[in-house]
């Protein structure tokens, strides 16, 4: 099925995007799977060549973010999860990472749980034949079920990680880090095209515009002004946001788990409050920040899981609630209580 906005290529047609080689090397070709697995393996291209009782052939649809898709490809080569399960991965790995022996280091990232369900596939041939090397061979990952972005060509390491590491077209175009074909995912931020957040993200200028839904986790936005911004549902998850602006912001539900927010301020302007109505705080750092007649109505600032002390915002003196802030966390007594190791003016 052809996803929304995204058209067939010609019959036999394979347009090439991106890098069209690899890194010039004279060692032999291998993948290598490094991080949180409880071995390390080294798999040469031989071996996963030869790897008989493993070897699949799938077909699958390529979407590719350009809006250029080709139906019923078959690709044959060796499950993710197959290689996982023979490293034996550890119960805290979150997301896989599959890096490029490019020259940019090329690499993409998924949560593990969506590379497994997707029946990613580590290929090696392409309608039988050994996939050729503009399009990635000998060796590159097909990930079924999302923008071609997430498929990377010339795999060579697999790195199992506990946080998300954001890959190049995501961290440095504004790529949308889900990257779903059949939900539109293609940009971090919904209706702005790709060089448009790009250049929010280089200039740190988000005031005054509609960037609800933006994908900015894990991004170095240190002194971004983001004052007057519609922020709803944002994704800024360990985001480093030391010094930031948000007054007058929208920030509903927006999920700010583990983003340095120190000095940050969220104060009213232009007639506004900062509206942060069911923020997720939890594990933030929150020195400094300043909240004045902001609406934190289901706020987060720590969990209620047994790892609750991880997860608990960083507050202390230097941080400032106002009384009327408070007022409308509504929160129980503990959260009062905890809360109320930063500051409270009135
Ligand atoms: N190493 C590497 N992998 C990459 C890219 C890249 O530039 N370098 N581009 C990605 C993008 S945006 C797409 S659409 C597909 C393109 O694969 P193709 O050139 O075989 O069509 O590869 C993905 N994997
Ligand atoms: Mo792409």
């Amino acid at each position: 099925m052809l996803p929304p906005n995204q058209q067939l290529v010609a019959d036999g047609k394979w347009p090439v995007v991106g890098e069209s080689a690899p890194r010039r090397s004279d060692d032999p070709w291998a993948v290598t799977v490094v991080g949180l697995v409880r071995s390390e393996r080294e798999f040469t291209f031989e071996q996963l060549r030869q790897w008989q009782e493993h070897t699949i052939e799938q077909t699958v649809d390529i979407h590719c973010v350009t809006r250029w898709s080709k139906l019923n490809v078959r690709f044959g080569g060796i499950p993710l999860k197959t290689v996982l399960d023979e490293c034996v991965v550890s119960t805290d790995a979150r997301f896989v990472s599959f890096v490029a022996r490019s020259d940019r280091n090329h690499s993409t990232s998924l949560p593990l749980e969506d590379a497994v369900s997707l029946n990613a596939l580590i290929a090696l041939t392409y309608e039988g034949q050994p996939l050729e090397e503009i399009h990635g061979g000998p060796v590159r990952m097909i990930v079924p079920g999302r923008y071609f972005y997430k498929s990377v060509k010339w795999l060579e390491r697999i790195e199992i990680l506990a946080e998300d590491r954001l890959g190049y077209w995501e961290a440095q175009t504004g790529y949308h880090n889900n990257a779903d074909p059949f939900q539109e995912q293609r940009y971090a931020a919904p209706n702005l095209d790709r060089r448009q957040v790009r250049e929010l993200f280089e200039t740190k200028d988000f005031s005054g515009r509609d960037l609800r839904s933006i994908q900015a986790a894990n991004l170095d936005l240190t002194g971004l002004n983001a004052a007057c911004s519609g922020l709803r549902d944002a994704d800024f998850r360990n985001a480093k946001l030391a010094g930031a602006c948000f007054d007058g912001a929208n920030l509903s539900n927006a999920h700010l788990q583990g983003a340095d927010l120190r000095s940050a301020s969220f104060r009213p302007a232009d007639g506004q409050i900062a509206d942060l109505e069911g923020a997720d705080f939890r594990a933030t750092d929150l020195r400094g920040a300043i909240f004045e007649n902001a609406s934190l109505f289901g706020a987060t600032f720590y969990g209620t899981s047994a790892d609750s002390d991880q997860q608990a915002a960083r507050i202390d003196h230097s941080t400032r609630f106002d009384e009327k802030t408070l007022r409308t966390l509504e929160a129980t007594p503990a959260q009062l209580q905890f809360i109320s190791g930063g500051e409270v003016v009135d």
